[in-house]
């Protein structure tokens, strides 16, 4: 990746809200004093969807996140990411993903998600769902997509606990979460990895499905508020494609991809 591409992610690390004096936050349970570090994946064919990604949630965020983005050549750059790239994977982050918890220093909680994902509800509400008796927590969904090719043709496969690893809340100091090292991410399986094998089924926690809303599967009742998305995920391709300008929920993404534009160039001016 070329210098310049750096520079402009050079505020990836980013401290949000963080009183500077006294270090404490507005909700006062001290649950908020660290920021909340947030792993998005990062694909060069998708630069913009993990730029709004990241805006969103920043813009909703009232707790200090610190964003890092899980760039596949600065993890190989660093010796921590070395598989070859398999024919089923549709993302750079396939498998990268699973680092999350060595990458934060196997310490507190940390978040994975993918970069086409939209914020429109507050992180700080998901953070109040962690339970420390879990090893991880997601989203369960339960379905088998009836499309067969997503994005830009990639095949879809279909398989147990789909999408389940899209966005994932880790408990990175959990004994249990101390198997993903990078020797064990670069070698095993798919079906191990994403389908969270290295854990028992009560060691994986339930949050509501609005916070991983799959375009195309999940459904908006009219009239009920906990059916309205807080993350939109934009799984079979978003409208940072030509095809998927017009998808479901794409005005809202173009709408946020404007108000980012404005706003960069007010900064740069
Ligand atoms: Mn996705």
């Amino acid at each position: 990746m070329s210098s310049g591409t750096e520079q402009h992610h050079s505020n990836d690390f980013e401290v949000k809200n963080v009183d500077p004096v006294s270090n404490n936050l507005s909700n006062g349970n001290g649950n908020y004093r660290k920021p909340f570090k947030i792993f998005i994946g990062y694909d060069p064919h998708e630069d913009l969807a993990y730029e709004v990604c990241r805006y969103t949630l920043l813009k909703r965020s009232s707790i200090p996140v610190e964003i890092f983005p899980i760039k596949q050549n600065e993890l190989r750059q660093k010796g921590f990411y070395w598989r070859e790239r398999g024919k089923l994977e549709s993302t750079e982050f396939s498998f990268s993903r699973f680092l999350t918890p060595f990458l934060a220093n196997y310490e507190g909680w940390a978040m994975f998600v993918d970069c086409d994902f939209l914020y429109l509800g507050n992180i700080k509400e998901l953070v109040d769902l962690i339970d420390d008796k879990y090893a991880i927590m997601c989203v369960q969904h339960d379905y088998a997509p009836k499309e067969t090719t997503k994005m830009d043709g990639a095949v879809q496969t279909v398989y147990p606990r789909k999408n389940w690893s899209s966005m994932v809340l880790y408990n990175c100091g959990h004994v249990k979460n101390r198997i993903l090292t990078p020797e064990v991410v670069n070698k095993e399986t798919g079906a191990f990895l994403h389908r969270f094998q290295w854990l028992e089924d009560h060691e994986i926690g339930e949050v509501p499905f609005v916070w991983n809303f799959l375009v195309g599967h999940n459904k908006v009742v009219e009239g009920d508020p906990s059916t309205f998305p807080k993350a939109i995920h934009y799984t079979l391709g978003g409208p940072w494609f030509e095809q998927w300008k017009d998808c479901e929920f794409g005005d809202l993404w173009l709408n946020e991809l404007e108000e980012y534009k404005k706003r960069d160039e007010k900064k740069t001016d």
